[in-house]
């Protein structure tokens, strides 16, 4: 059966459920085909050709990074599970003075989070667990799966985007603080001024009281870098290779993977791991959703994905550029990542102090 382009067709009603609150707006938005197509039709119509790195997790993109979080290679999630197990008590003490939501934002399989989850009921505390995704599919999962295995946290998920979660939480007059989570060194993944904008948007929608806990992969000897974005197993490179599947399944694409290569490299101008899809060779894509042909020359790249590396003081004016004054900073025993805790700086409005006339 042949289907519809995605492009230039009638908007669609989401769905919601009852495990989740959804605070999506169906009918504004563009169903998921079709935000896809869009994104694909922009990055390969730019120069040079680009893919924006959100796309690589579709079910199996997810499962992939799950797989690279367990390899000897990639260091960042072993050193940040243990930042949290050894200073779990003190990141909760930042916001514990009152009842609090531990907010997570891209909870992945949750099981980072459960370390602070886990504090928190040892601390006889009075918390909330509040996982916050753009994903129905995923949230159902984490929170059917906390209730079965955690019975006793109280959770409430948020289907929504990041910035538009913690303000209707902001907007809640329970009293409670949140701890937001934005962990794994996601913030990597955005360029130096897409973080300044996303972090801008999270302090706005953050009161005086919430706390911010943010994952960094610190700059490091160049080969170790290396290593981990390019792994021996290869898992990292089936990872990125996954993108092009997806486009062959969801827009009916028909790239040859056989004709592509994962390429992993080091910027040391930007201080960024940088991927990269290689065409080996001169070829047409055809991606009949979108109703178009792209040509690729011999070697020429896509870029899929940057994961940006900080100094100290990178995160400490990313920090005041944005909004936020750094509390505490945990780095783990070998010093290659660091977890920082950051506090929203809120001025009073002032009184009107001009002259009386
Ligand atoms: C999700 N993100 C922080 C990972 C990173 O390190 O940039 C994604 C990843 N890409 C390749 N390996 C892991």
């Amino acid at each position: 059966m042949t289907r519809p382009p995605v492009l230039g067709v009638p908007l669609n009603d989401a769905k919601t459920d009852d495990l989740y609150l959804d605070l999506t707006q169906s009918n504004q938005r563009l169903n998921s085909d079709q935000e896809l197509g869009y994104e694909v039709l922009v990055g390969l119509s730019s120069l040079p050709k680009r893919l924006p790195s959100h796309l690589i997790y579709d079910d199996r993109g997810s499962e992939l990074f799950q797989r690279i979080m367990g390899l000897p290679e990639y260091y960042p999630t072993r050193c940040e599970e243990q930042i949290l197990r050894a200073y779990a008590r003190e990141i909760l003490n930042s916001v514990a003075k009152r009842p609090f939501n531990i907010v997570d934002l891209g909870a992945g399989d949750g099981k980072k989070t459960m370390i602070l989850v886990e504090e928190a009921q040892r601390m006889k505390v009075d918390f909330r667990f509040v996982p916050i995704d753009i994903s129905a599919g995923a949230m159902r999962g984490l929170v059917s799966r906390v209730r079965t295995e955690h019975p006793d946290v109280a959770i409430q998920g948020l289907v929504a985007e990041y910035t538009a979660g913690v303000r209707w939480l902001a907007s809640q007059s329970d009293g409670r603080s949140n701890l937001v989570l934005f962990l794994g060194s996601n913030i990597g993944n955005f360029d130096r001024a897409n973080a300044r904008g996303f972090l801008s948007r999270l302090w706005a929608s953050m009161r005086v009281t919430d706390r911010l806990l943010i994952g960094f992969d610190l700059k490091k000897d160049i080969d170790r870098l290396l290593a981990a974005y390019n792994d021996s197993e290869g898992v990292t490179a089936e990872f990125n290779l996954n993108l092009l599947d997806r486009l062959n399944k969801e827009l009916e694409a028909d790239f040859d993977r056989s004709r592509w290569r994962h390429f992993g490299t080091y910027n040391v101008f930007s201080g960024a791991m940088e991927s990269y899809l290689v065409s080996m060779e001169h070829q047409t894509v055809h991606i009949n959703r979108l109703e178009r042909l792209f040509t690729f020359e011999p070697w020429e790249p896509i870029h899929t994905e940057y994961s940006y590396k900080y100094l100290p003081a990178d995160m400490d004016s990313l920090a005041a550029d944005s909004g936020y004054r750094v509390e505490a900073r945990f780095l783990d025993q070998d010093g290659w990542f660091s977890d920082d805790v950051w506090a929203p700086i809120k001025r009073p409005v002032e009184a009107d102090l001009s002259p009386a006339e």
